[in-house]
C-alpha cells in the first residue's frame, strides 16, 4: 500500500480581515457586523496553530490570502476610473458592495474546493474541484483567484487535476470540503467519500430549510463526484438535517468531523440518523474500514451549543500512536456544557485521547473555527514531493511569515477604512512581498 499522509492547508489571513456581516445564514458573520477587527492578531493567530501543528509532526501547509478589494468585481459592476476613484465611488454609492470585495472569507479554505485523494479516483490522480460558492456574493467571486492558486500549487498533470468551479446557478451551490468528508482505514487506501447536502434542486419531497439558506445541493455533490471519478460503490451522499441548518449550522462541518474511519458527530446532524449510518457503513466494508462513530446527544450538548462553541468544527487528526487528537477553539471550554462533554469524552476508551485549544478569536467572530481554516488533502509521497513546496509550514517559513504580517498589518480595521484608499496600497504591497516569500510570482491580477 500507498504511503500518504494528511496534509492540512491553512489560509493565510489577509492584510485586510474585517467584519461586514455578510453570510445571512451564519450566526457569529451576522452577530458581529459592522465591528472593529485586528488583522495583525487574526494572522498571528492562524499562523500559530499552523506552527504548533507542524511542529507536531502533523503535514502541514498554506494558501495565500487574495488581493483585496476584489477589483474584478468591482468595476465588473460599473465602477470605473482610478483604483482610488473606484474604490471612493464604492463606498458612497454602495458601501455593502464595497465590504464584499473586501471580503475576508478566502481564509475559511475548507470552502476552496473539495479533494479527492488518488486512492479513490478513476484516473490515479488527485482531484480539487474549485467550490462556486454561489450562494454569497462575497464568497461567489473567490473561485477564480482559488483556481489559480490551486493550479500553481499542483501544477504537475501527472499527478493533480483541478477543476473550475461548477455552473454558478443555485442548482449547483457548492461550498467545497465544508461538505465533505472522507472515511478510510488509512490516508493511502482507498476511502469512502461522503458529501453532505442541505437540499435537493429538483427533488421537490426532499426536506428544505425554512429561515436560512442550504447552500449546498445534491446536484453540485453529485457533480464533483462525477468530475473525480469516484466510484459509485464509495461515494455516499447525506442529507443534513435542515432543521439544524435553520439554527445556524450552514455547513456540515458545524456540526460533524470525520477522520479515518471515526465519524464525530451531533445526533441532528442529518435528517435520517440511522440510514445514513447504515449507508456509511456498507459502503466502508467495501475498503475494508469499519466505522466508529462517536454520536453527541442533544441532551448533552445542544445545537445551540453546538453552534456557539464549534465543537464541531474541530480537527480530527491521527497521531502516530494511533490515537486522535480533537484541535477546539477556546470557546469549547468556555461552554459549560460542551467542556463537560469534552471532559467525559477524554476519559472514555474511544479513539480520541488529546485535546488541542487554540484561542482564534478573529476567525471565530466571523462563523470560522479550526477546520473552516483548513483544506484536507491526502497525498502520496510521490503527490507530496511534486508540489510547491514554498508553502510547507515549517519554523523557517513561520519565522519569515510573523515577520511580514509585523510589517504589513494594521491592529485594527473598522468598517469604514475599508474606503481608506491607502489600505488597498497596503495590501497590494504586501501581497506583492508574500509572492516572493512563496516563491510564486505572478499569483495575482495587479501582478499581470
Ligand atoms: O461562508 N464567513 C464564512 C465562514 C465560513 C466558515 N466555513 C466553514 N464552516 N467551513 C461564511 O459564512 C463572513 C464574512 C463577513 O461577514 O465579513 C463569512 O463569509
Amino acid at each position: 500500500m500507498t504511503h500518504a499522509r494528511e496534509f492540512n492547508f491553512d489560509g493565510l489571513v489577509g492584510p485586510s480581515h474585517n467584519y461586514a456581516g455578510l453570510s445571512f445564514g451564519n450566526v457569529a458573520s451576522f452577530s458581529n457586523v459592522k465591528s472593529t477587527s485586528n488583522p495583525k492578531e487574526a494572522a498571528l493567530q492562524g499562523l500559530a496553530k499552523m506552527r504548533t501543528l507542524a511542529a507536531r509532526g502533523f503535514a502541514q501547509a498554506l494558501l495565500p490570502p487574495q488581493a483585496r478589494p476584489n477589483f474584478r468585481l468591482l468595476r465588473s459592476i460599473g465602477f470605473t476610473g482610478s483604483d482610488a476613484e473606484v474604490i471612493s465611488r464604492a463606498f458612497r454609492e454602495a458601501p455593502v458592495l464595497l465590504s464584499a470585495a473586501y471580503s475576508a472569507s478566502p481564509m475559511w479554505t475548507a470552502n476552496a474546493a473539495t479533494v479527492s485523494p488518488s486512492a479513490d479516483t478513476a484516473d490515479g490522480r488527485c482531484h480539487f474541484t474549485v467550490a462556486n460558492l454561489n450562494n454569497k456574493l462575497h464568497r461567489s467571486c473567490e473561485h477564480t483567484q482559488t483556481a489559480r492558486t490551486l493550479r500553481a500549487l499542483f501544477a504537475d498533470e501527472r499527478h493533480f487535476a483541478v477543476h473550475d468551479a461548477l455552473p454558478p446557478t443555485p442548482a449547483f451551490g457548492d461550498e467545497g470540503a465544508a461538505n465533505h468528508t472522507r472515511l478510510c482505514a488509512n490516508h493511502g487506501a482507498p476511502g469512502v467519500e461522503m458529501f453532505v447536502y442541505g437540499r435537493a434542486e429538483f427533488d421537490a419531497a426532499a426536506p428544505a430549510p425554512k429561515r436560512f439558506p442550504a447552500r449546498q445541493t445534491l446536484e453540485a455533490s453529485q457533480a464533483v463526484a462525477r468530475l473525480h471519478g469516484l466510484d459509485a460503490q464509495r461515494a455516499v451522499f447525506i442529507q443534513q438535517d435542515p432543521e439544524t441548518i435553520d439554527q445556524g449550522v450552514f455547513h456540515n462541518d458545524v456540526i460533524a468531523v470525520g477522520n479515518a474511519n471515526v465519524l464525530f458527530y451531533h445526533q441532528q446532524a442529518f435528517v435520517d440518523e440511522a440510514g445514513s449510518l447504515d449507508t456509511l457503513r456498507r459502503a466502508m466494508a467495501g475498503v475494508q474500514a469499519e466505522l466508529v462513530p462517536i454520536r453527541v446527544d442533544t441532551a448533552d450538548v445542544s445545537v445551540a451549543d453546538a453552534v456557539g462553541s464549534y465543537l464541531f468544527n474541530s480537527q480530527l487528526l491521527s497521531r502516530a500512536n494511533g490515537r486522535m487528537a480533537l484541535v477546539v477553539p477556546q470557546e469549547c471550554r468556555e461552554n459549560p456544557a460542551v467542556d463537560r462533554y469534552l471532559e467525559i469524552l477524554l476519559a472514555s476508551d474511544g479513539p480520541i485521547d488529546e485535546l488541542v485549544t487554540f484561542d482564534l478569536r478573529q476567525s471565530m467572530r466571523n462563523g470560522g473555527g479550526p477546520a473552516c481554516l483548513r483544506l484536507r488533502v491526502a497525498l502520496n509521497d510521490a503527490e507530496a514531493a511534486a508540489m510547491h513546496q514554498g508553502v510547507v509550514m515549517n519554523e523557517a517559513l513561520y519565522a519569515r511569515l510573523t515577520e511580514w504580517v509585523g510589517k504589513h498589518y494594521r491592529d485594527r480595521l473598522a468598517p469604514a477604512d475599508l474606503a481608506d484608499p491607502q489600505l488597498a496600497v497596503e495590501v497590494q504591497t504586501a501581497l506583492d512581498e508574500l509572492t516572493v516569500l512563496l516563491g510564486l510570482p505572478n499569483l495575482y491580477d495587479f501582478q499581470r
